[in-house]
């Protein structure tokens, strides 16, 4: 065992043993600023940056309300009066250093025809789906100005009421999540129509990927014109690609959504945070794709992830979303040691590895926010990361 890891592992039993708010950090020092947009740049904040994916929506008895106020979700995300409260309700109860914009991925499947329709219980649905290269042809590549205007607008609500302190992320779901949507019709547990398409049409699968790349770029440029200071690619279905297909129908269109981005006047600087899900495997191309910062699930130790992508890149995770039922010393314990396994160098956003469950206890968020504080500010600075 090396003397880093000696240390690190002293430092979760002291962090987890120091239970009592009373007799926590030492003051923070220097000015906290955007910890998040600090972060991204590889920095250590006075501590470490919280957000949660998911963190506005139905574990939250508000957002129940305000849902059954708007009468469906997709007139929640369309009025941006309702969308700007969703996106600010979990920043009311919790001190958490970013929002991210309150929508969904399929907006963009929607503004190109779709037709998306969210059923209770049973999640999102699309209309019209595609299946040859004519439907593909047919679509056309959304205008953000005019058919997402409520996005713009909700953006711009937000960052009116937002303290200049907490950064405002927007996103959009990377072409490979799109097109698995956009051609499975719904969610399912493997995306077999859209995987199938990699060998029986894969012209006709480049075909909507090279236009759902326009289509994605055009729509984060717009929400950083609207004030998204950050912008985040969720490719949450990428991991079910074998190596070689993840590399030709995910990781590729990622990589050119980022190089639009930085040619675009909006958001050339703004910076892009990738989550790609079950993608561990390609960590160090990932890193080497354009974005800022990789968002990872709970499947591998952030030392570990660390040590394959050196500085290149910003680490944001990764606590499984489960720990948050566990008890409170328990899930304290969790955030220690996921703490601990970044180590003191800069660039560490913490995160759940995916989202919020809606089962969740909104009390179990305020833990795990408070224990982030608590730990990150104490986090030795000699404490170097792993080796
Ligand atoms: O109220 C409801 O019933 C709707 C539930 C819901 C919510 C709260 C959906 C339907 N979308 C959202 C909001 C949402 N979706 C946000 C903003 C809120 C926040 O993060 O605080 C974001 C960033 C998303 C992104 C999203 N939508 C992704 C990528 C991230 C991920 O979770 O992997 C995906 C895959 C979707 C599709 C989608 N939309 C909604 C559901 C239930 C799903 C998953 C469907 C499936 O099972 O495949």
């Amino acid at each position: 065992m090396t003397a880093a890891v000696r240390r690190r592992e002293s430092w979760v039993t002291w962090v987890s043993e120091t239970a009592a708010p009373e007799s926590a950090a030492p003051p923070a020092s220097g000015p906290p600023g955007n910890r998040l947009l600090q972060a991204l740049r590889g920095r250590r904040p006075d501590r470490t940056p919280v957000w949660l994916m998911r963190q506005a929506g139905r574990y939250l008895p508000e957002y129940r309300t305000l849902r059954a106020r708007a009468g469906d979700f997709l007139t929640l995300c369309k009025t941006p009066e309702l969308a700007c409260e969703a996106t600010l309700q979990p920043l009311r109860r919790f001190p958490l250093d970013a929002a991210i914009l309150f929508s969904d991925i399929l907006t963009i499947p929607d503004a190109m025809g779709l037709e998306l329709s969210i059923i209770e219980g049973r999640g999102p649905r699309l209309g019209r789906v595609l299946r040859s290269e004519a439907d593909v042809r047919a679509l056309r590549v959304p205008e953000p100005e005019s058919e997402l205007a409520y996005v713009g607008e909700t953006l711009r609500r937000v960052r009116e009421a937002l303290d200049p302190e907490v950064a405002l992320i927007g996103f959009a779901g990377s072409p490979w999540t799109l097109a698995c949507y956009m051609v499975q019709g719904q969610g399912d547990a493997e995306f077999a129509l859209p995987r199938g398409m990699c060998y029986q049409q894969p012209a006709v699968l480049h075909l909507l990927l090279e236009r759902l790349t326009c289509a994605v770029a055009g729509c984060l440029a717009a929400q950083a014109a609207a004030g998204a200071q950050a912008l985040m690619l969720f490719d949450t279905w990428g991991g079910l690609l074998p190596g070689a297909a993840y590399r030709e129908f995910s990781l590729r269109y990622m990589a050119r959504v980022i190089e639009r981005l930085r040619g675009s006047e909006t958001a050339a600087h703004c910076p892009v945070i990738l989550f790609s899900k079950g993608a561990g495997a390609h960590l160090e191309q990932l890193a080497d794709c354009g974005c800022d910062a990789l968002s990872l699930d709970w499947s591998m130790d952030l030392s570990v992830a660390r040590r394959r992508v050196g500085d290149k890149v910003a680490l944001q995770g990764n606590l499984d979303p489960l720990a948050l039922c566990a008890p409170p010393e328990l899930l304290r314990r969790e955030v220690a040691r996921i703490l601990a396994s970044h180590g003191a160098g800069g660039g560490h956003i913490f995160n759940l590895g995916h989202g919020v469950r809606p089962d969740t206890d909104p009390d179990a968020v305020a833990v795990l926010v408070d224990a982030v504080h608590e730990f990150s500010a104490q986090l030795p600075d000699q404490l170097q990361p792993p080796a």
